[in-house]
């Protein structure tokens, strides 16, 4: 520290603009005393360097009484009122900007760190010593934190110390205003490198000369108990012991005696210093860094020196925490508690980052054709990107170089699927985003429990960051961090790990359901046997009590959600939900496909979801949920397009983009203008669910009777139709189109009919056609049952583009006919798409009138058109690589099209 800045009165202001960065401290202090100060300012500041050699430790030649100038005669001090008096203490208003002392802070911590010796002799001190020299080190510069006060609303004040007097910091906020905090009663913190170090305001209540050359004992005081609110067990001490000793500066910490209550005290000094970021002091957790299995730390000491976040925290998927983090997320301003609904809040997030982002997703085998079939030329392959894994490896190395500096890194432990299942499967998350830890302990099983399941087996490396490194001293205030330029979705199917960068939202950043429940998990699959699906789960009972499960592949927004979750019509009918968007299916010891859902919650479409379209899903985001992007009304309560009828007309509403009085816009600007992002999400427990099936959690999953395809087709594809074998299954789904909808960032606004095969376009861990020989296998394994595969379409439409099906609770209708089919009824006739319903088979009892013939029409024509226009979609997707099975079948259907009249 220049000794020109050790100074109790008037700080350094405007001339620290000036100075480059290398500027050295002397030259630094002689700018100011030489060129800028007027006659006034100069001889203050003469009567400072007075002050200056005050402050130095007393040596033998100088007394308090008689202190020499580098003249050599005497001078008086100034009182403190002749330094109030000449202004010293006053601070222009034009000078009172943060901006002007962040030079001042960058000294202070070059000073900080030669007297803490953490350069390169960093080590030599011992605790005493480190302790003496915090304890009188000079304060001007440090940028410090009300950790705690007695008067709750110093706490949080965070800012440069412009000022130190007996009793009293000033500090300069980053928002430009003075504050002047109390010492007494008072727990400060500042950072230092990696480090953060804790002072008592009540053991330093000196001026800042009389405190630099005083004597301070170690003494016995403090155990994180002090510190913070909910550091109130040892777990958290013992955290904050193991984080420190992770980043090597344990010598700070010295685990010295015990308390009566047998807690573990930190080191015997009043000073204590100990390496945990501001987050990670106020999470409480029960895991710590060396509890993890040797395979998990390793990985998570690789990324850690990479990312060099501020600390890591172990998830322990308590209630406690959760509840920490959510209370952290609402401080920083990235969610608001909605008063009308328990335990739920709202995020807006950035404009640029509200969807998945498919071209920038990538599979990064060690081939391109390991990836996806090879388009023909000049034609761009919709069927997945590639990127060798080197390659990527190198470019995300780069972006994840520092990029979590000034975050915590989050570690999760999670499982896909109920723990202790066969078919489930473990992965550890590191993430810097606590929105996606709060997400992730909805969407997954998450926490302890997870890796004591997991002990020394493998696990799925994720790794996240939104890609937006805090510059040291900057403020955490950005509620939604990303970096919607620099979006990165990648996966390494081989090594089963998966890299995502500068996206915090649903698909991008909560690696667990697409990354690694459906493209790592299809991989995982193939090699295994089995299949990873985008598939619902839902058990039905007829009303003679005769239960069977489906599962269904519908494209993003054609309602699987609202299928999922179906209050039945027809009387007698019960519909109980497995899962709503992901199915794994294995053969059990019966031949038969079983199911499990990998997830534990549910991140459904907020739009368009109402009592009439899904009661079952209203009554489950009532509480414990968290909305993404959805509208907020002045009650405390959530819009969506699809509420209208269900809210009060007199209530404000503020749009997802923060627009208040949205309510009152022209229609039209209304509907330019969503109140709702047509992608919102609520992200809500499965278990909320009020048509839970008892066994949505039996590890060995539940026997699936029948598959469904389905897509939004206004016309051509009918009601239902039944595929005629397990290969006219796989055609089928190889043909799966629907009309386009938003939740795919790339194809927004345009309504258009696009290929969606398997429902799994977006989804694919490998090569398609690869995955389709994968299905094939299927069959071919020794005694193997396969359910039978029907297609659906809920939204035939009229000339007039309204829809023929009334759907909802009414498909169950469709269903019924589907599961008599299982039980081998004559209910059905052949037609060149596949077996239709006889007339007369659907129940139509107690539902109004229904032109069932257009349901089910289509001509020569538009079927020759479908193929013809499947024909150029493999021919452009997959020249050549189409496999012959379905040559076979594509050949068979056209001929079926050429006999019709
Ligand atoms: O847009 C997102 O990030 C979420 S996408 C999603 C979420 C839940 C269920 N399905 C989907 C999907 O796109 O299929
Ligand atoms: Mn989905």
């Amino acid at each position: 520290m220049p000794p020109g800045a050790r100074h109790e009165g008037k700080p350094i202001i405007d001339f620290i603009t000036r100075l480059g960065p290398t500027t050295s401290a002397e030259e630094y202090v002689s700018s100011f005393l030489g060129s800028r100060l007027d006659r006034r300012e100069k001889k203050a500041v003469e009567q400072m360097k007075v002050q200056m050699i005050w402050l130095e430790p007393p040596g033998k030649g100088g007394t308090r009484a008689s202190v020499t100038s580098g003249s050599g005669h005497q001078r008086k001090r100034l009182s403190s009122r002749q330094k109030k008096e000449l202004g010293l203490y006053e601070i222009p208003k034009e000078k009172q900007r943060y901006s002007l002392y962040l030079p001042l802070h960058d000294l202070w911590k070059s000073y900080m760190e030669d007297l803490l010796q953490m350069g390169s002799h960093r080590g030599n001190l011992v605790q005493s010593q480190m302790n003496q020299r915090v304890t009188k080190a000079d304060l001007h510069g440090c940028l410090l934190r009300v950790e705690r006060s007695k008067c709750p609303s110093y706490i949080g004040t965070h800012g440069i110390v412009l000022q130190e007097t007996q009793n009293t910091f000033r500090l300069i906020t980053a928002s430009n205003s003075l504050k002047t905090v109390p010492k007494a009663n008072s727990v400060f913190t500042f950072d230092l490198g990696r480090y953060c170090f804790c002072l008592y305001g009540n053991h330093l209540r000196y001026r800042a000369g009389e405190r630099s050359a005083r004597k301070f004992k170690d003494k016995p005081t403090l155990d994180l108990n002090e510190l913070t609110a909910h550091a109130r067990s040892s777990r958290v001490y013992k955290a904050a012991l193991q984080t420190a000793i992770y980043r090597g500066f344990a010598r700070v910490l010295l685990s010295a005696g015990k308390r009566k209550d047998s807690q573990q005290c930190l080191h015997p000094s009043a000073l204590l210093s100990f390496s945990l970021s501001r987050d990670i002091m106020s999470i409480p957790s029960s895991l710590t860094l060396d509890s993890l299995p040797s395979g998990v730390r390793s990985f998570v000491d690789k990324w850690s020196e990479h990312c060099t976040p501020e600390g890591v925290h172990v998830c322990d998927g308590s209630d406690e925490e959760d509840g920490a983090l959510l209370q952290l997320l609402v401080e920083k301003g990235s969610i608001t508690p909605l008063s009308k609904l328990e335990d739920c809040f709202l995020c807006r997030t950035k404009k640029a980052d509200v969807a998945r982002v498919e071209r920038r997703t990538f599979i990064c085998s060690p081939t391109r054709g390991g990836a996806k079939p090879t388009p023909s030329e000049g034609i761009k392959s919709k069927l997945g990107h590639w990127m060798q894994p080197d390659e990527m490896d190198a470019l995300l190395d780069k972006d994840f170089a520092g990029c979590m500096k000034g975050r915590t890194m989050y570690l999760i432990p999670y499982c896909m699927g109920p723990l202790g299942s066969d078919i489930s499967k473990i992965g550890i998350q590191l993430t810097d985003s606590a929105y996606v830890v709060v997400c992730m302990r909805k969407m997954t099983r998450m926490g302890a429990s997870v890796l004591q399941a997991l002990g020394e087996g493998d696990f799925v490396r994720c790794l996240h960051s939104v890609g937006v490194p805090l510059a040291p001293g900057a403020p955490d205030n950005d509620p939604w961090p990303c970096n919607p330029e620099k979006i990165t979705i990648a996966h390494f199917p081989q090594r089963r790990e998966i890299k995502s960068f500068g996206s915090g939202y649903g698909g991008n950043s909560l690696l667990g359901k697409k990354c690694f429940a459906l493209r790592i998990a299809s991989t995982i699959a193939r090699d295994e046997g089995w299949l990873a699906e985008h598939m619902l789960i839902l058990g039905l009972t007829n009303p003679q009590g005769v239960k069977k499960y489906i599962a269904a592949a519908f494209p993003s927004q054609c309602g699987k959600t609202n299928l999922a979750m179906i209050t039945p019509t027809l009387p007698g009918w019960k519909a109980e939900l497995i899962g709503d968007d992901i199915a794994w299916m294995r053969f059990g010891p019966d031949g038969r496909l079983w199911a499990i859902n990998p997830e534990n919650g549910l991140f459904g479409v907020a739009t368009g979801t109402n009592m009439k379209s899904n009661p079952n899903a209203m009554k489950a985001v009532s509480k414990n949920t968290i909305y993404t992007n959805v509208a907020l009304t002045s009650d405390g309560g959530v819009f969506w397009e699809g509420l209208e009828d269900e809210t009060p007309p007199k209530l404000g509403i503020t749009s997802w983009l923060g627009v208040e009085g949205w309510e009152k816009l022209p229609a039209a600007e209304k509907k330019a203008n969503p109140a709702a992002h047509p992608n919102s999400r609520f992200c809500t427990p499965t278990v909320q669910c009020p048509n839970l099936d008892p066994d949505w959690e039996n590890p060995s999953g539940v026997p699936i009777d029948a598959i469904l395809f389905g897509g939004r087709r206004p016309k051509t594809i009918p009601l239902v139709f039944e595929t005629f074998s397990w290969e006219h299954a796989i055609y089928v789904g190889l043909c799966l189109r629907s009309q386009s909808t938003s939740a795919a960032a790339d194809h927004k606004g345009k309504k258009i009919i696009l290929n969606d095969p398997f429902a799994m376009r977006p989804f694919f861990g490998y090569n398609f056609c690869q995955y389709m020989e994968h299905w094939r296998e299927m069959k071919q394994r020794p005694g193997a049952k396969l359910p039978k595969v029907f297609h659906v379409n809920w939204f035939r439409e009229d000339a007039e583009g309204h829809f023929i099906w009334p759907g909802f609770g009414d498909n169950c209708r469709v269903i019924d006919w589907i599961l008599r089919r299982c039980d081998g009824e004559d209910i059905a006739q052949e037609t060149p798409l596949g077996l239709t319903p006889k007339p007369g088979t659907i129940d139509m009892e107690g539902l109004g009138p229904v032109d069932m013939e257009h349901l089910f029409d289509f001509s020569k024509a538009d079927l020759e058109q479908e193929t013809a226009e499947m024909e150029v979609y493999f021919s452009e997707q997959m020249p050549g690589q189409l496999p012959d099975f379905l040559q076979q079948e594509l050949q068979s259907f056209k001929g079926r099209i050429a006999a019709m009249p």
